[in-house]
């Protein structure tokens, strides 16, 4: 056997015996498995259904369709374009397509919860080519519409690109619009994180507020890794040219071959979501969501927002002295799969940050409830009490050799392990379906 089929037996072990917990994974069905495993992979078929620019694609033009198709049902949109690679090449082509180098865009800021694809500054395709404006949370960390109004007018940006990869409250999508349509801007939603939340109806919907809506498919929509880019009815009013553009930007634009594979899998990811029993799951996503996040704070931590609306919530480990990596080391160890994220107005750089983000999508896909919510909040707050002595070095140049130092020391604790059994129990009750 290929060494690579160990590994992924491996893997599949490791995602069996612990808990997902970064908000962003989940577990697609067997059936996407299947499709994205398939021979669709062996297909090139760049264009779209009826004009592609190779031969053979009259089933994968049916396959394309068909994924459309649903989509438009699904959120009730005019146009849907299923084959962008993923979440960061999805936002490329909106700006590729609407707006030019040096025109002004804005987003939330990345510490404030946005992505590095909403216009994070000079290191980001978004943020060098174009005059990128940011803005993030007040001292409560809370989005202050009135300010993000003042920015806007004096900005004037063309485009505003909001979303959310760790903002655990929902957006006033009405309000957004309200501040965009008073300059005329286009208003893209990108709503990787929450699409499934938006289907389950426990999250509000940008649909009739943005002109424009992106989103992966392996998130909370449990499909594979991919993305939609749907435009809505109100986005087709102001131009109605807003479908084609789309189309060019994505090809010849800035992608090639369509991956037919996943294609077939969001197509069956979004008959999946199509089902009362979707939105029951993503009603339970929320309150274990909140369930997680009232037995943190009844534990003594601090939440971003001092809570969540969402899938997710972001713990600010400052008041600890504790650095997100330590944290997040720790509890790798002790089974639960988390990550460390910076949080608003956050002093520390991104690779060393004061936060930690955790989510309920595959846990919650695994059958797992409030009671269990509440055990494995316990399981955090010993691991989190049991590790802060280790304070992260101030020098920067001392941190990486530290953490190399702590990561090996912590591999064989008895008490982080005895924590990664418990752990395991509990996932051998809640089988990955
Ligand atoms: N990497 C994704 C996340 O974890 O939120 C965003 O692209």
């Amino acid at each position: 056997m290929d060494k690579i089929f160990e590994l992924i037996k491996k893997e599949e072990k490791r995602q069996g015996e612990t808990l997902m917990m970064i908000p962003s994974e989940n577990y697609a069905s067997k059936s996407v498995r299947e499709a994205v495993g398939s021979v669709l992979i062996n297909k090139y078929s760049e264009g779209y259904a009826g004009r592609r620019y190779y031969q053979g694609n009259k089933i994968i033009d049916e396959i394309e369709t068909l994924a459309i198709e649903r989509a438009k049902n699904l959120f009730k949109v005019p146009y849907a374009n299923v084959q962008p690679y993923s979440g960061s090449p999805a936002n490329s082509e909106v700006l590729f397509a609407l707006v030019e180098p040096g025109d002004t865009i804005m987003g939330l800021e990345l510490a404030s919860g946005g992505h590095l694809t909403h216009g994070h500054p000079k290191v980001t395709f978004s943020g060098k080519y174009f005059n990128s404006v940011q803005f993030g949370l007040d001292d409560k960390g809370l989005l202050d519409y009135k300010k993000i109004s003042a920015q806007t007018q004096k900005e004037k940006p063309k485009l505003m690109l909001i979303g959310t990869t760790a903002y655990p409250l929902a957006f006033d999508w009405k309000k957004l619009a309200e501040i965009a349509d008073s300059i005329g801007a286009w208003l893209v939603a990108d709503a990787s994180h929450v699409i499934g939340l938006i289907i389950a109806g426990v999250y509000p919907s940008p649909f009739t507020h943005a002109h424009l809506v992106t989103s992966t498919t392996h998130k909370t929509l449990r499909g594979p890794r991919g993305a939609m880019i749907l435009a809505t009815a109100k986005g087709v009013k102001k131009d109605p040219e807003l479908p084609a553009k789309i189309d060019k930007a994505i090809i010849p634009g800035m992608q090639g071959g369509p991956h037919n594979n996943t294609t077939a899998g969001i197509a069956i990811s979004l008959e999946e979501a199509n089902t009362p029993v979707f939105k029951t799951y993503g009603k339970q996503v929320v309150k274990n969501a909140r369930a997680l996040a009232s037995a943190l704070l009844d534990g003594g931590l601090t939440l971003v927002a001092n809570g969540t609306e969402c899938h997710l919530l972001v713990v600010d480990l400052r008041p600890l002295e504790l650095s997100g990596n330590v944290v997040a080391q720790s509890l790798e160890v002790a089974g639960i799969v988390a990550n460390r994220n910076s949080v608003p107005n956050d002093t520390m750089p991104p690779f060393y940050p004061s936060g930690l983000r955790l989510g309920t999508p595959a846990l919650t896909t695994r059958g797992m409830k409030e009671k269990e919510m509440k055990q494995i909040a316990t399981w955090i707050l010993k691991v989190i009490d049991y590790v802060k002595p280790y304070k992260l070095p101030e020098k920067p140049e001392a941190r990486s050799t530290f953490l190399k130092a702590f990561r090996s020391k912590i591999e064989k604790d008895k008490f982080l392990l005895g924590i990664a059994s418990e752990v395991k129990t509990l996932c051998q009750k809640f089988p990955v379906p």
